[in-house]
């Protein structure tokens, strides 16, 4: 007998674990194409370096963040919104590498969501200790599409809330190459990210660095 036990030469087969209606992780969908991620994430920060924004109240958010795509996402005193310009050097944000708008249609058509036609891809860069707090994704102008997220580097526990932020939140474990779907009635779900534990990846050392893909226009 001699069949292959894999789908690639990467010896990781990925797989489909469903959250709930709308909200799906794709295990491992991305470790095969990681090259590409993080070539094309290098290009970006050559222009556009991470940076940790400033929120309406006043503080900085301990997730440091970029963006490529038509607009990226910027949050100053004025508040959250959308925008075509990078507000540190004034320039458009850069076109989203081609690898990564395949990539992430091909996910999202896999959790059930054809037709995704991402223009904003939003990078965040968590260093050990950083969190992201709470919050519902709704500064984009419709919420029909899904969000697709692209977890690389070290873990982190994914908070994944309801309708309400005082609502119980479910924990899941989001590892390099481990891609989830949200759309549909998860569209509008609370959600965070637990403070960043103590680890290490081969490729890329003691941080996680998270895309998240929308349709923002
Ligand atoms: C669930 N980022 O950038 S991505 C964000 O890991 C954000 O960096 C987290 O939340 C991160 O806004 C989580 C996963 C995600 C994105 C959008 C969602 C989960 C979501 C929208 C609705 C429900
Ligand atoms: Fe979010």
């Amino acid at each position: 007998m001699n069949y292959s036990l894999f789908d690639d030469a990467s010896n990781i087969r990925p797989w489909t674990e469903t959250i709930c209606e709308g909200a799906a992780i794709l295990r491992h969908f991305s470790v095969n194409r990681e090259a590409a991620l993080l070539d094309g994430i290098k290009q970006i920060l050559s222009a556009h370096p991470f940076r940790q924004m400033r929120t309406p109240n006043g503080h900085h958010m301990s997730v440091a963040m970029t963006c490529c795509g038509e607009v990226g996402w910027v949050s100053d005193s004025d508040g959250y919104r959308y925008s075509a310009y990078d507000p540190e050097n004034g320039e458009p944000w850069p076109a989203m590498p081609d690898s990564f708008y395949s990539l992430a249609v091909q996910a999202a058509q896999e959790a059930g969501f054809p037709g995704f036609t991402p223009d904003s891809c939003l990078i965040n860069q968590y260093q050990v200790g950083s969190r992201l707090s709470l919050h519902q994704d709704k500064d984009e102008k419709k919420f029909g599409a899904p969000i697709v997220s692209f977890s690389l580097g070290i873990p982190a526990t994914f908070l994944f809330g309801g309708m309400q932020r005082s609502d119980t939140v479910q924990r899941y474990h989001l590892a390099h190459g481990d891609v989830v779907v949200w759309g549909g009635p998860a569209r509008l779900r609370y959600h965070g990210v637990a403070a960043i534990k103590e680890a290490a990846h081969p490729l890329l050392g003691t941080q996680r660095i998270n895309l998240t893909f929308r349709q923002a226009t």
